[in-house]
């Protein structure tokens, strides 16, 4: 069975313990490979190797760190279908999905990084004619980058793209639950020639390895994404040290759907907005609030239509729903299904596990479900399930709209039907969301700000957002 290895100084090393964790394959729901499990010693020789990289990285022209990362994108474009079947298999999600979206993102992520390192500017004031002030914009040193399961290469090379560009030697940390592409990654590091230990990449658990490198303290600057618990305990343990944080965490966000909208384009989006990667990605939509004059003819067309999504074996090509991450998640899922019929849900269509046969009969699949009869303030309308299951309601008027898609502690993503373009400026400016579609759903320019409010996390990343993230300003004041 396959062992993966650590990415330290530039070789592919075992974890200093000798010990492994299973990594399971949730279509099939068997262990398939090995996961280092690491721990603060290999952390501490991955530092190390940071430490002595970082003086030849950091002095490296923008230009030239640049090119390192083109090849990088190149080669993931010339894997990508060896990438986007490890995806699959990891993290149980169909593969026409990882073909589509997984990985040309991660692509383009190192991609667009190296584009935008080149282009990035400082400020210089000129004061009066004879002061000149200028902010210089230097690397960090060592950045840590920890990332979830639910887009794994996707959302690891989304953080240690712009880290690296900045001149900065990373030291990441895939989520122990898909950790196979950050695998692969580090062999394509190799051959792109990177020089050791600019990048690192230490498996293991949340726990141990990413409570490491939280803790380290020539680690400057932590990028992380998970579950907003995990995010709490990075804010608290980080604090004293006042190092550099980025928290994106979860998310339970509104899909608000008026009666004026482009019908057909609003059903086809809010059938992906809520069950694309099974629903698992903090953007998806999980609470559809709908104008009361459509809402009988939604909840009809809605329910049909996910009832025609086919949930089966993540490689066979028709696959609309792979299997969820873990058995742990799936048990998650179930149980909050079970909790809104408790809080006097109907379940309109699904809420239960899909059992296949053959290959997949252990799997872990979940049936998508539409929930409705449920009040805006429930645990389920509150909670994040980040699973196949969204709740529909009625609402009346914009000011109930406005008022039921803000009521909760979460403020990630909000998703606007309307063509009334007074109306969508007006819930553009006041949904409490870092991130606002209106009539379109997860289109993304890499040049925007990204990231939530509230419980949904602190800080931005994107284009100019994370290059200024991962560097120190200093302003220099010349009188001459
Ligand atoms: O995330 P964790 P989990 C939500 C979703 C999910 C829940 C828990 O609701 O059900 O979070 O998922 C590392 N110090 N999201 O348990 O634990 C961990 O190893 C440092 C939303 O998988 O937050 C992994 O690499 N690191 C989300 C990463 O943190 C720690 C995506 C995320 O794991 C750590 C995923 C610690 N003490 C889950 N503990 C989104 N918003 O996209 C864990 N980690």
């Amino acid at each position: 069975m396959q062992k993966i290895a650590n990415y330290i100084a530039g070789k592919l090393l075992p974890p200093a313990s000798g010990e492994y964790i299973d990594n399971i394959d949730p279509a099939i729901g068997k262990v398939y490979s090995h996961t280092p499990d690491s721990d603060e010693r290999d952390i501490g020789q991955a530092v190390q190797a940071a430490q002595r990289a970082f003086p030849v990285w950091s002095a490296k022209t923008a230009g030239q760190r640049a090119a390192y990362l083109y090849r990088l994108s190149s080669l993931i474009d010339a894997n990508i279908e060896k990438l986007a079947l490890a995806e699959s298999v990891d993290n149980g999600k169909p593969l026409a999905l990882a073909l589509a979206v997984d990985i040309p993102r991660a692509s383009q992520n190192f991609h667009f990084f190296a584009s935008a390192i080149e282009q990035f500017a400082s400020e210089s004031h000129a004061t009066s004619e004879r002061v000149l002030n200028y902010t210089l914009r230097k690397p960090i040193g060592i950045a840590g980058c920890i990332s979830p399961w639910n887009l794994p290469l996707y959302l690891f090379s989304w953080k240690i793209a712009p880290a690296l560009a900045a001149g900065n030697c990373v030291i990441a940390k895939p989520s122990e639950i898909t950790p196979m592409t950050a695998f692969l990654l580090s062999e394509l590091c190799i051959e792109a020639g990177f020089p050791g230990g600019v990048l690192n990449i230490v498996h293991g658990l949340g726990h141990k390895v990413g409570a490491a490198i939280t803790a380290h303290s020539d680690i400057g600057v932590i990028s992380f994404t998970g579950g907003t618990r995990t995010g709490a305990e990075i804010a608290r343990t980080t604090a004293p040290t006042f190092k550099k944080v980025s928290l994106e965490l979860g998310g339970k966000n509104p899909t608000l759907i008026f009666a004026d909208c482009q019908y057909d384009d609003m059903l086809d989006t809010t059938l992906r907005s809520s069950f694309t990667n099974q629903g698992q990605i903090c953007l998806c939509g999980s609470r559809i609030f709908v104008e009361r004059a459509v809402y009988a003819k939604f909840k009809q067309d809605f329910v049909a239509r996910t009832r025609e999504l086919t949930v089966c074996d993540p490689l066979e090509p028709e696959s609309r729903l792979g299997a969820v991450v873990s058995q742990q998640h799936i048990e998650k899922i179930l149980s909050y299904i079970e909790l809104a019929k408790e809080e006097g849900g109907t379940i309109l269509c699904g809420g239960e596990r899909v059992q296949l046969t053959g290959r997949c009969k252990n799997g872990f699949f979940v049936a998508p479900t539409v929930i409705e009869g449920l009040d805006a303030h429930c645990r389920t309308n509150q909670e994040e399930i980040f699973g196949p299951v969204v709740t529909i309601m009625p609402f009346e008027g914009e000011d109930e709209a406005l008022k039921l898609a803000n009521s909760t502690e979460y403020g990630l993503a909000a998703t606007v039907w309307t063509e009334n373009l007074s109306r969508a400026h007006r819930l553009g400016s006041e949904l409490q969301a870092g991130v606002v579609w209106v009539n379109c759903w997860l289109l993304r320019d890499l040049r925007t700000p990204f990231g939530g409010t509230k419980s949904s996390g602190v800080g931005r990343e994107g284009g100019d957002e994370a290059l200024r993230f991962f560097t120190e300003p200093k302003n220099v004041c010349i009188k001459f």
